[in-house]
């Protein structure tokens, strides 16, 4: 079997997505997900220019050799771009490999290691009543892990909060958006927050919370320390990890688990935090940390230091991520939980996908591959809608972590 084609298709259904498409000689197809929030075109055209002229005429069901060769032979290892372009390839092709030996990918990976996989939804609200509203529905549709986010009294902005009623999107439409932060603001607020969800709602559900880069090792080290009664199941990104030493600081103050990871792109951006063991959950994403076999090469070595997955699961990766990563989850030894934020009703209908969803668990499905494809028809008709994360500032102008 031969790779005779490989295309990328870029398209805007509620938001920007970028897929991959490898067909082969025996007209079996297998698809990736390249979607790199707010830079999304420098991945489809390192795809596009760089990459798919290179993978014509390879035999499919190389995958680590292909792997190998795009990260060893481009020279420059690693990034963002170079990664998650590499991981649609690795995920297109774990996808064809499915759906020739007509079984679903966690079968190939060596099989279900639990019945279902725990995902955690997100509850935001303005304000603390609210919050403990979106809460309130989360558990009423069975969640057992829930991530809570609020406005913070007298900052205009704050990560997490959607402006309006819909669901949450970081990104805006042709501008980058400025926000303002307040460490010590946030400090004084965000435990009472998770004093009343643990007041009103007890012990039963996983509460996890996502600090989302904004602090410095010794605030974290701080409030983990002043969150310890409420039993976090996580505390995410405390303080950016280009600097995985700092974590130190933050674990000689505070038992609250940490999980760190969904920027990093490779083994090398987790080795110190894993074999430290300075974090308990991985966050590393198949789309922006080389795909399953990269994934793969990660989670087993957390699992020698118990440290466990927590893949990143935003709308902003796409259903073929999702659909993907399910089937990962259902396999890996040591999994953790899976985030799902949802997608809009035209995400779900440009990627109709295999996975379900009930009461808090959701499933791969028993199609051959990963089970998610793409109506090229419908996508063709959202045509691509620059947007941007924002950027968070301190109150006197200083450009902060967004
Ligand atoms: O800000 O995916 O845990 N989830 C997150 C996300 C990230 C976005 C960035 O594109 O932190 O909301
Ligand atoms: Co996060």
């Amino acid at each position: 079997m031969k790779i005779v084609r490989a295309d990328v298709i870029v398209t805007c259904p509620g938001r920007n997505f970028v897929t991959l498409k490898v067909v082969t000689d025996e007209g079996v197809y297998g698809i990736g997900d390249a979607t790199l929030n707010g830079r999304e075109l420098a991945v489809a055209s390192y795809l596009r220019d760089h990459v798919c002229p290179l993978l014509i005429g390879r035999d499919p069901g190389r995958i680590e050799d292909i792997w190998q060769f795009l990260y060893k032979g481009a020279y420059w290892r690693r990034g963002p771009v170079t990664m998650t372009a590499i991981a649609a390839v690795d995920v297109a092709l774990w996808d064809i490999l499915g759906k020739v030996a007509n079984l679903p990918l966690y079968k190939l990976l060596g099989g279900a290691s639990r019945e279902s996989v725990m995902v955690y939804g997100h509850a935001t609200g303005r304000d603390i009543p609210e919050a403990l509203d979106r809460y309130a529905e989360h558990v009423e549709q069975g969640y057992q892990a829930i991530r809570i986010q609020c406005g913070v009294p007298n900052m205009r902005s704050v990560y997490g909060v959607s402006k309006g009623n819909g669901m949450y999107e970081p990104a805006t439409k042709g501008v980058v958006e400025e926000q303002t932060w307040s460490s010590e603001k946030y400090l004084d607020f965000v435990p009472k927050l998770f004093e009343a969800v643990r007041d009103k709602f007890g012990f039963d559900t996983h509460l996890l919370h996502d600090v989302h880069h904004r602090l410095t090792p010794i605030e974290a080290g701080r409030l983990g320390k002043s969150v310890e009664p409420y039993r976090l199941f996580w505390m995410e990104d405390p303080t950016p990890a280009e600097n995985q030493g700092g974590f130190r600081l933050i674990r000689q103050h505070t038992v609250t688990p940490i999980a760190v990871g969904e920027v990093f792109n490779s083994i090398w951006d987790c080795k110190q935090l894993i074999e430290e063991q300075l974090i308990d959950y991985i966050r590393a994403t198949l789309t922006h940390a080389g795909g399953i076999t990269h994934l793969k090469r990660i989670a087993d070595f957390a699992s020698l230091y118990q440290v466990r997955t927590g893949c990143h699961g935003p709308s902003d990766l796409s259903p073929v991520c999702m659909g993907a990563a399910l089937h990962f989850d259902l396999w890996v030894p040591n999994f953790g939980v899976q985030e799902y934020m949802g997608f809009p009703k035209e995400a779900l209908d440009v990627f109709p996908h295999a996975w379900t969803f009930e009461r808090g668990l959701m499933h791969p499905g028993e199609a051959p591959g990963h089970g998610v494809d793409i109506d090229e028809e419908l996508a063709a008709r959202y045509p691509y809608d620059p947007a941007y994360l924002p950027v968070a500032r301190l109150e006197d102008g200083t450009l902060w972590n967004w």
